[in-house]
């Protein structure tokens, strides 16, 4: 049969000359047949989101011939898959990534302006795909792009939401939410499968039955629901490959509530039903809190449960014993949102395929390797156990089976120490008895990653403290990357093509330690000069993107000083903040004449809010005071303008970074786990203004101390400085400028005081105080720096020179090793 199915692949292949076609003349028949096919617009009249959506379905076709090629050659040679499982995919756009990949973009553009349009314009027309909050999210996108350029045979798992990260919509200059109803035009970058579905249970109760003599497990569910599969095409660059992410949406299941259709109440028999929907229905829109809601546990195990009966059945496909299960199989956590996945892998292996539990078990900790992505314990999640007994009956049973046996080895090894078995144990006893995701999740690893070198010594030191001494051989660090397809490629083609020049080759794209090249160059007056000019137009590009949001006119020769990311305490924007106070107030006290030595800033800020994290959205707020003020001074004009780009998102990342002359990372030492959005801008060149955090010191090491601006107390200065706490009379400068918060030099005297409440003496957890000085230091030093254009120009191409290692296909590689697999390239 397997012969006959290869002889038909065959057959397949050899049709492959009636494959698309590239050349302008097929991409504009292609597109205009979509306009009258798929849009069912006329050809004489359909305006630029109606060519988008033709030109899409046309790239899309494209993708889905890759695509098949792909799945059929994954299916011929049966490598050892990775499955990438993720809550949180931040795509952002389709289009211009996906053409690059595709190596089309110029005959697109050429194809369309013959028909009258712009690629650029078209591509405007573009919503985010936002199925993610942060960090978290957008490098699982950064990941798949790698894992389909580099040929892994990989898929990626995931929700798919119909509402997307809430819009930021900024009133009186305060954030408010609204829904992002991404779906209301239409995705031509999905591909429903409406056959490809599997049930997915909840609720009920665990009987006993008894089969050939022996005792099983079965579970008798209260409500059932549908999981649908929609994929989305992920091409690499340079390649055929096409990989798969695959989003899970729930509808009512058919099989399941007949009963309730027996008893008469037909109208809320339906209604009921549909609440099924809603499981997949909105994004969690906090960064890192948990709160133990129903609806967020039952999302995990629902995209958990349908991917790994997903991926069972493809194993299944070609293989009928488990044993060689993890010589096929590994899967990523991508923190513990998706730990549930252990148990529902023990839960079929054992309930269903009638494994015992030691060979289920056995498998179990071959198959998963875990990524945390947190610093601090309070960031850990927690299942309370009441309501997974109820959600999930059968699954608490088992997480006690697996602590159970766990403590038990566990006792052997250390003794009955109770202070040291309890924090380890899986099962946290207190006033809420809960399950900790993360002992779940390392027990059952074979590997625990952290996210940056700095992460890992931290977490080893502290929050897993007790399981790196049990295993310390699980710990490993995979520092952090970010794609340079869309970081540079994408965002800033200008810059591409100037890089490619000097470089004398486009293999960058796919090999970015290629960019150690350009540090040769880097004092070269001729690349200087060009590096310049590519630097200027994306200022001008975003100049006038503030311009159209804002009104605000801003001056091309002022520094642009940017913060984009979201607002936490931890990452400190109140220290930006503050910063611009005293900016200001040296301004407005100095001589007039002195004014001229002044390098004047654009400061501009980014970023949301958790809707419910009172403290953030008083720095919002504060930033819009501080710049109503400063704004409006004409005292100041030039010299300092001040800038809040509302609904930050990915696309509007890829607008803003390639046009930033300096961005700040200025979390306390020892909170950002790694940090991304500082690669995005070394690798356009933008110079970071920084504290030793996260990845901050890998990046030191790669482009030298000397090419940033850093400040700050470092991770083992930060318990002492906590406890000591800094002498407000010596510290006079951050005194006042808080002061002239708390007095209402900005207004809104009585809102703003619990914020400053947070940064006085005694109180300041996250030293803004004792770091005070340290960044206005480090900011003259940019100053100074910024007047020297030779030199800043020399450090800027040192920073795109040395961020080769921050690139996801070397985080990639990294990943690979630990999960066991190989590349599979589509040969056509
Ligand atoms: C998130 O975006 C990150 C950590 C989390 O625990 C959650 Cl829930 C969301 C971020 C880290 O804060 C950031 O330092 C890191 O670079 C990013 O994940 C990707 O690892």
């Amino acid at each position: 049969a397997s012969e006959e199915r290869s002889a038909k692949a065959e057959r397949m292949f050899a049709l492959m000359d009636r494959f698309l076609k590239n050349d302008p003349i097929s991409l504009q028949n292609d597109i205009l047949d979509h306009v009258e096919y798929t849009m069912a617009r006329s050809r004489f009249s359909f305006d630029d989101f109606e060519a988008y959506q033709a030109l899409s379905h046309s790239v899309r076709d494209r993708l889905i011939e890759r695509w098949h090629d792909t799945q059929i050659y994954f299916k011929r040679k049966d490598p050892k898959r990775i499955y990438f499982l993720s809550l949180e995919f931040l795509m952002g756009r389709s289009l211009s990534n996906s053409v690059i990949n595709l190596g089309i973009r110029d005959q697109y553009a050429e194809a369309l302006s013959q028909l009258g349009f712009e690629f650029e314009v078209l591509a405007e027309q573009e919503g985010d795909a936002a199925l993610g909050n942060g960090g978290l999210a957008r490098l699982s996108a950064c990941q798949m792009d790698s894992l389909a350029t580099l040929d892994y045979p990989a898929w990626g798992y995931g929700l798919r939401y119909q509402y997307g990260l809430f819009r930021q919509v900024i009133m009186d200059g305060f954030q408010h939410e609204q829904p992002d109803y991404w779906l209301n035009f239409g995705n031509p970058w999905e591909i429903e499968r409406i056959h490809l579905t599997y049930p997915v249970k909840f609720y009920g109760s665990v009987e006993d039955e008894t089969l050939n003599g022996e005792i099983y497990k079965v579970w008798i569910p209260g409500e059932m629901v549908e999981a649908v599969a929609y994929d989305n095409l992920i091409p690499g660059y340079g390649t055929r490959n096409t990989i798969t992410l695959r989003l899970w949406a729930a509808k009512p299941s058919d099989q399941y509530d007949m009963e309730s259709y027996n008893t008469g109440d037909y109208i809320n028999a339906v209604v009921s039903r549909q609440k099924a929907e809603s499981i997949s229905s909105v994004l969690y829109p906090d960064d890192r809190s948990y709160q133990g809601k129903e609806l967020r546990l039952k999302q995990q195990y629902f995209f958990v449960s349908a991917s790994v009966q997903d991926i069972i059945r493809r194993f299944k496909d070609a293989h009928s014993n488990f044993d060689e299960f993890p010589e096929k199989v590994a899967l990523q956590l991508n923190d513990t949102h998706p730990s549930l996945a252990i148990v529902e892998v023990m839960r079929i292996l054992v309930d269903e395929e009638h494994l015992d539990w030691n060979k289920a078990w056995h498998i179990v900790c071959q198959i998963f390797s875990f990524t945390t992505h947190t610093v601090i314990a309070e960031g850990l999640e927690k299942i309370p156990v009441d309501l997974l007994g109820s959600l999930l009956p059968r699954h608490l049973q088992i997480m006690y089976e697996i602590n159970f046996n766990f403590v038990e080895e566990l006792k052997k090894k250390i003794g009955l120490d109770y202070n040291r078995l309890s924090r380890m144990s899986i099962v946290e006893e207190g006033a809420v008895k809960s399950i900790r995701s993360a002992n779940l999740s390392i027990v059952c690893s074979h590997t625990v990653n952290g996210v940056s070198r700095a992460h890992l010594e931290l977490i080893k030191a502290n929050v897993f403290k007790d399981f790196y001494e049990l295993w310390p051989q699980k710990f490993q660090y995979k520092t952090n990357g970010v794609t340079q397809r869309r970081w540079i490629v994408v965002s800033n083609p200008s810059l591409s093509s100037l890089i490619s020049k000097w470089l004398g080759t486009e293999a960058w794209v796919r090999d970015v330690e290629l960019l150690t090249g350009l540090r040769e160059y880097a004092a070269n007056p001729d690349l200087q000069l060009e590096w310049k000019m590519v630097r200027k137009v994306n200022k001008m590009r975003l100049a006038e993107y503030i311009e159209a949001m804002s009104g605000l006119k801003v001056s091309l020769d002022a520094m642009f000083d940017v913060q984009i990311k979201r607002i936490h305490e931890y990452k400190r924007q109140l220290l930006n903040i503050l910063g611009i106070i005293h900016r200001y107030d040296c301004i407005k006290n100095m001589e007039k004449s002195d004014r001229r030595k002044v390098v004047p800033r654009v400061c501009i800020i980014g970023g949301k809010a958790a809707p419910g994290y009172e403290i953030a959205k008083k720095i919002i707020k504060l930033w819009h005071a501080v710049a109503e003020k400063i704004n409006n001074d004409s005292d100041v004009g030039d010299l300092l303008k001040l800038v809040f780009i509302p609904d930050y998102n990915v696309s509007v990342a890829e607008l803003v970074i390639p046009g930033a002359d300096l961005s700040q990372h200025i979390s306390t030492a020892g909170n950002e786990a790694s940090g991304t959005g500082s690669m995005k801008f070394l690798m356009n060149g933008c110079l970071l203004l920084a504290t030793e955090d996260g990845s901050t010191v890998e990046i030191i090491e790669e482009i030298g101390v000397d090419n940033m601006f850093l400040f700050g107390a470092r991770v083992h200065d930060v318990p002492v400085l906590r406890e000591k706490g800094v002498d407000l009379k010596v510290n006079l400068q951050f005194a006042r400028v808080v002061r002239m918060v708390r007095d209402g030099y900005f207004g809104f005297k009585d809102y703003f005081k619990s914020l400053c409440d947070t940064v006085e003496v005694g109180k300041d957890f996250y030293l803004l105080g004792s770091d005070f000085g340290g960044y206005l230091e480090a900011q003259a030093a940019a100053d100074k720096t910024f007047v020297d254009q030779e030199k800043w120009t020399r450090m800027s191409i040192l920073s795109t020179a040395g961020s080769g290692r921050f690139s996801s296909d070397r985080t990639i590689e990294d990943y690979a090793k630990t999960w066991g697999i190989e590349p599979c390239r589509c040969p056509f």
